[in-house]
């Protein structure tokens, strides 16, 4: 029942397309209020296994729907940022915090807060046809949606001023080369491409993966002895799952593990 995304199961990939593609798939407050609601439930949901997050039509996402600004400074209005930017922030953190893959598929372009939410993902996979536009200083915002956090970390804080402050275009390749995208592919394999990323994610030992994902950024914020002991933590709670002993006895037994995500 939702009015702006479109939900597909692919075993147990969920695969959620942004849906205004005469806008370009830009974001609007019911569709942030989709998104928000959709990735929480994932993320309680063990079923799903892997989370795809990707645009309808010729592009990813071209940011927050500005034809709300123009409603809003049309009254004279000022905007309060505060309660909007707090359910981008949910957003976010639902997809930092997801306790299993989650993959942007962009293909077109991905610009503003769209283009930081593919930043708050775990990989990102690239159509050659994608493009990423840091377009906030072009109306004079500062990048939000996480952008401050994720960019600076993925690409360094050099390029990520770059980006930020002169608002230029990235094609997919240099994307890539950059760091800021996991892989690009011909668009005309993008669409087999992603699925077979997503089913290969959705297979693997996802508590595990979760862990990962909480070792490798509370690395970024702490020193040496600090990381070594979450690794030990994490790593006894590794070594409680089920994929641990199946990995294991998959190796001895020389055949592909068979995980289940528990
Ligand atoms: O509190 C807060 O919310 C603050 C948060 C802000 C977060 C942000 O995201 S700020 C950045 C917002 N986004 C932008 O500034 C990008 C605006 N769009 C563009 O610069 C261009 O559309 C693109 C570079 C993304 C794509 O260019 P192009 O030439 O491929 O497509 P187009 O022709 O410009 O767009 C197609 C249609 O989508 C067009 O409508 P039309 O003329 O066919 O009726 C265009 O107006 C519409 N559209 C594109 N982006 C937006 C949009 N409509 C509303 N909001 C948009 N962001």
């Amino acid at each position: 029942p939702f009015q702006h995304l479109l939900l597909e199961r692919d075993g147990q990939v969920l695969v959620i397309t942004m849906n205004r593609p005469e806008v370009l798939n830009a974001i609007n407050d019911l569709m942030l209020e989709e998104l928000v609601a959709v990735t929480e439930e994932a993320a309680r949901d063990n079923a799903i296994r892997c989370v795809v997050l990707r645009g309808a039509g010729r592009a990813f996402g071209s940011g927050q729907d500005l034809t709300r600004f123009a409603w809003e400074y049309s009254r004279g209005k000022q905007i309060s940022v505060g309660e909007h930017l707090d359910l981008y922030h949910r957003l976010v953190q639902a997809l930092h915090t997801m306790p299993k893959p989650t993959l942007a598929a962009i293909h077109g372009v991905a610009a503003g807060i769209s283009c930081n939410i593919a930043l708050a993902c775990d990989l990102r996979i690239a159509a050659d046809d994608a493009r990423f536009l840091e377009a906030f200083s072009r109306i004079g915002l500062v990048p939000d949606g996480g952008g401050s956090y994720f960019l600076p970390r993925l690409v360094g804080l050099g390029r990520a001023l770059e980006l930020a402050m002169l608002a230029d275009e990235l094609d997919a390749h240099e994307a890539e080369r950059i760091g800021l995208v996991n892989r690009c592919v011909p668009l005309a394999d993008f669409e087999t491409e992603t699925r077979k990323l997503a089913q290969r994610l959705a297979a693997g030992p996802t508590r595990t993966y979760a862990l990962i994902k909480e070792l490798m950024f509370a690395s970024l914020d702490t020193e040496l002895a600090e990381s070594l002991r979450l690794e030990s933590k994490l790593q006894d709670q590794a070594l409680t799952t089920e994929d641990h002993q199946e990995g294991v006895a998959a190796f001895l037994q020389k055949r592909p593990p068979r995980f289940s995500g528990r």
